[in-house]
């Protein structure tokens, strides 16, 4: 039998496709969860290490010596889980053991979209590596939801040189909304859905209102 998956309450992820707006929202609910007197540690995915961030690179920006040599989507997977592996013992445990809330830019949530809806890879084998390598769920997932096209337009008006993933074309991120909307539809306990078509301080203050009713009904304890 495959290891348990253990909800933490105090584990926050933020989800969401290209352009969702996760740095302002995130930063709103650090200051929100640090005003409350909380130690709080903002961290992000893939990364959130030394060798967890050299994973990142490797998978986003290439240098040139690998660039011209084709991932597979099977060692985009293992990659991410790799860093994972290394963010979730080095990090993410610690600062959870320490009574710290842990806030998390993306988590196993973007595996199961990018390298499964994205990449078309299993979602049985993705849910085994998060078992056995991660066996952590976040107990609040606020996942970030706008059109592909909005989402592209704000973060191409930004991105001068788009990374790997950037770069795909429009029907692979019509394929990472629907596993993220699939998702929260599944597992409405854990996650709240916020519409980030608004602007973007209407969305900061719709996640921070939901983050402390969550602290209010007791949950994030
Ligand atoms: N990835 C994966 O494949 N598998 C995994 O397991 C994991 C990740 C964990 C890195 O993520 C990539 O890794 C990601 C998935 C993959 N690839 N993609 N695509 P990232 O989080 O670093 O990259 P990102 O999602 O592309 O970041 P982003 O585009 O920066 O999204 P964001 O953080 O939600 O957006 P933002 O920086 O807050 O805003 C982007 C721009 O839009 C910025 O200029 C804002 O001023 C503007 N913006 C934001 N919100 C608004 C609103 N509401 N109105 C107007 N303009 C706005």
């Amino acid at each position: 039998m495959s290891p348990a998956l253990l909800r933490h309450p105090r584990f926050v992820s933020l989800e969401g496709g290209e352009g969702a707006g996760k740095t302002t929202a995130i930063n709103a609910i650090h200051a929100c969860l640090r005003a409350q007197g909380h130690e709080v540690l903002l961290t992000r995915e893939p990364g959130g290490t030394p060798l967890a961030e050299r994973i990142r690179a490797l998978v986003l920006k290439p240098d040139e010596e690998i660039a011209a040599e084709p991932l597979s989507a099977e060692a985009e997977l293992l990659l991410v889980f790799a860093a994972r592996a290394q963010h979730v013992r080095q990090v993410i445990q610690p600062a959870l053991r320490r009574g710290a809330y842990v806030l998390s830019d993306r988590f196993t949530d973007s595996s199961y979209a990018y390298q499964g809806g994205g990449r078309g890879l299993d979602a049985a084998w993705i849910a085994d590596l998060e078992r056995r390598v991660v066996g952590l769920l976040p107990g609040l997932t606020l996942l970030l939801d706008v059109d592909v096209e909005v989402g592209r337009a704000r973060a191409n008006g930004r991105d001068l040189w788009p990374d790997r993933i950037e770069s795909e074309h429009d029907d692979f991120f019509q394929r990472v909304r629907a596993v993220f909307r699939e998702r929260a539809r599944q597992d409405p306990q854990r996650f709240a859905l916020i519409d980030a078509a608004q602007a973007q301080e209407c969305v900061a203050a719709d996640v921070v209102a939901h983050v402390e009713r969550w602290l209010q009904a007791g949950e994030g304890r």
